[in-house]
């Protein structure tokens, strides 16, 4: 049995960048629905429901039927995605230390503000629904890549850590920032907390 990451700010706390409403609904309804969806399909795939969420998203092909592993996928990567994604927001948000995460940022990027033009692009570039991603290799180095729908890097390789999740769903900002992609996303890096990223990177 799956339960949603419990959040340690309030839904208004991220305001102006992100709306109560928006996170309210967000979280309670969207973020909440990919759990009882995920819970209820377990229940039908014996396989896969003693595995966590990780190795779920990484063995879709074990789950038998197909119709529950198309469930499995859209609502297991919803809470997978969702967990890491309000885990990463922060109404305090903190920086850097000057540690391994950013000494590799800039060797793979140059710095920390090309490496979000990359993400911003990358969630930019994804055509309807959909996540950017900052993801970890076991070698420490660091890859910026989209997907679709709820869609997870683990599910095309098990052996990256995703690090860092774009929600561009229209219901991440749709209410406030209506069909204006760009602005939501400029106002999604004020509430980055770069120390749980960084956190997440130390446990490659
Ligand atoms: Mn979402």
């Amino acid at each position: 049995m799956f339960t949603q990451y419990q959040l340690p700010y309030d839904y208004r706390d991220l305001e102006p960048h992100i709306d109560e409403l928006t996170m309210l609904t967000h979280y309670t309804k969207h973020h909440g629905a990919y759990t009882n969806n995920l819970n209820s399909a377990l229940e039908k795939a014996t396989e896969v429901s003693q595995l966590s969420i990780e190795e779920i998203l990484s063995n879709l092909a074990n789950i038998h039927d197909p119709s529950i592993r198309t469930t499995i996928r859209n609502n297991g990567g919803g809470y997978y995605n969702h967990n890491l994604y309000f885990s990463l927001l922060s109404p305090k948000p903190g920086r850097l230390s000057n540690g391994a995460l950013e000494k590799r940022i800039v060797k793979d990027f140059g710095s920390l503000d090309a490496l979000k033009t990359q993400l911003t692009s990358a969630a930019m570039g994804r055509f309807g629904s959909g996540w950017a991603w900052l993801t970890a290799n076991k070698d420490g180095s660091l890859n910026v890549s989209s997907t679709a729908n709820q869609d997870n890097p683990l599910m095309d390789d098990s052996s990256v850590l995703p690090i860092l999740g774009i929600d561009v769903w229209e219901h991440a900002y749709y209410l406030k920032y209506k069909n204006l992609r760009a602005d939501y996303l400029k106002a999604f890096w004020n509430v980055v907390d770069w120390k749980v990223v960084e956190t997440l990177y130390n446990q490659l």
